[in-house]
């Protein structure tokens, strides 16, 4: 695809020659940090890296699929001291260690690293590739055992907030309109290790150029919620606070609307909740988000209202990405008032990256700032969300490879012919 060539192959040469300043301050040890991933992306290039993870036979505990109290368990019942145990937690999850493999478990005890290097495997994913576009944003793509490739997406920002976009699924299940990853249909979900592994490697690599990544978003390949079990779990060892300590307000998970599960996570999990929107009317929903024919705007938006007047000072973030001639107008401003009237809530107005073959067109930016403006003047916290990597094909909701079969395009309502 022409628009994947733009991307250029990430140099760690320019890396470690162009160290930023800061960078080198920040971080004790620069060089061990990058040699690793010399050799980690080298192996990654030849074959497998590191057969520990790619064997599906194997009977190896994946160290970074469980949580520390089932962590501290399993350690106990290979007869070692809890105490071992978060000293592994702080090994794979804390600053500057991030550890891949045995050889990187220094400072644990001889018998305990045997053991682990025997029963446990650190590794749940093998890095293929890193990518840089013209804006920094990074995408690293990760191969899984079975030979699926997955994107983790790394938007550095000002003000140092830096954030990872992880995916939840090879693929997605939802087809909506706009999606190029829903093109692909379900693969499958990924694991509890797969995901969290996203965000530890993220930090792994850029933690030293970007500074700290603060912010997960879960708005990389598929409906997050549709593996909902994987993704609470993961998103709870995120923000664990002896390991990666990522903050629960900064831990998003975004989802295409599906109620129950929706539900289910906001009693179960610390993390903030997205809601993608994308429409006020069902008729443009139940087109562009098929998944609201099942769970229709005014259940979904009733859930949110009931769930929420219970939870002090939460707010949920609506994503609202704005289609030329599609959901754009100033009734659709005025409708999404009244929609999310009640609901503690933000919205985030989101400028549509165009890809190839879509049907859509982004709304011009003078028109998104006058709808956001007749937003803001009946009191709702509103944020303009102008794209980024746009070119690169790189922004959250793009991601993934369509192969030949492809769910199907759905007929476009006759008043909205126009628009694509
Ligand atoms: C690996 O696990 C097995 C089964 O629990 C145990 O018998 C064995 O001793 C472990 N290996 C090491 C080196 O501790
Ligand atoms: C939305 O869904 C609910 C529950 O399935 C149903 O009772 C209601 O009639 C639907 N509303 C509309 C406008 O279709
Ligand atoms: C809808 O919302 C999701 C999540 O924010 C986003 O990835 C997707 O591109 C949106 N698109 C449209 C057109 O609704
Ligand atoms: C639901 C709906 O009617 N949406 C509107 C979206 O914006 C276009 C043009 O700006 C209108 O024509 C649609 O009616
Ligand atoms: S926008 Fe999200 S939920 Fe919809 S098809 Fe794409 S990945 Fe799936």
């Amino acid at each position: 695809m022409a628009v994947i060539v733009r991307w250029t192959a990430f140099s760690l040469s320019s890396l470690v020659v162009f160290p930023s300043p800061s960078a080198t301050a920040r971080l004790s040890l620069p060089g061990r940090a990058f040699s690793r991933f010399t050799r980690r992306i080298s192996l990654a290039a030849s074959a497998p890296a590191y057969p520990e993870s790619g064997d599906p036979t194997s009977s190896k505990v994946l160290l970074k699929g469980m949580e520390f109290t089932e962590l501290e368990k399993w350690v106990k019942s290979q007869g070692f001291r809890s105490g071992q145990a978060l000293m592994l937690w702080k090994c794979l999850y804390g600053n500057n260690n991030w550890a891949q493999s045995c050889d990187e478990l220094a400072g644990l005890n001889k018998e305990f690293r045997k053991m682990l290097s025997e029963n446990a495997s650190l590794m749940a994913l093998s890095v293929k590739d890193v990518v840089t576009a013209s804006d920094g944003t990074r995408k690293i793509l990760f191969t899984l055992d079975d030979g699926s490739v997955i994107e983790t997406v790394v938007i550095p920002c000002d003000r140092g907030r830096t954030t990872v976009c992880v995916s939840s699924q090879v693929g997605c299940a939802m087809n909506c309109q706009f999606c190029y990853t829903g093109r692909m249909g379900l693969r499958k979900h990924l694991s509890t290790a797969e995901i969290v592994e996203q965000a530890v490697f993220a930090r792994r690599l850029l933690s030293s150029e970007f500074g700290s990544i603060t912010n997960v978003v879960f708005m990389g390949m598929g409906e997050p919620l549709h593996n909902i079990d994987n993704v609470i779990k993961a998103a709870a060892i995120m923000v664990d606070e002896q390991g990666l300590h990522f903050s629960p307000r900064k831990v998003a998970v975004s989802t295409s609307g599906l109620v129950p599960q929706l539900k289910r996570f906001l009693r179960e999990s610390t993390c903030a909740l997205a809601v993608s929107l994308n429409a006020t009317t069902d008729e443009v929903r139940n087109w562009i988000m098929p998944i609201n024919r099942k769970y229709n705007l005014s259940l979904l938006l009733e859930t949110l209202r009931e769930e929420l007047s219970s939870k002090h000072k939460y707010k949920v973030l609506f994503e609202y990405v704005m289609l030329a001639g599609v959901n754009d107008s100033m009734e659709d401003a005025k409708r999404l008032i009244e929609l999310v009237h009640g609901i503690p809530c933000k919205i985030n107005l989101i400028s549509f990256n165009p890809h190839c073959g879509t049907q859509f067109k982004p709304t011009p930016e003078e028109k998104m700032i006058e709808f956001r403006n007749v937003l803001a003047e009946a009191g709702v916290v509103v944020f303009l969300r102008l794209s980024r990597g746009d070119d690169q094909m790189a922004a959250c909701g793009q991601l993934g490879k369509p192969g030949h079969i492809q769910p199907p395009l759905l007929r476009v309502p006759e008043r909205f012919q126009m628009a694509v």
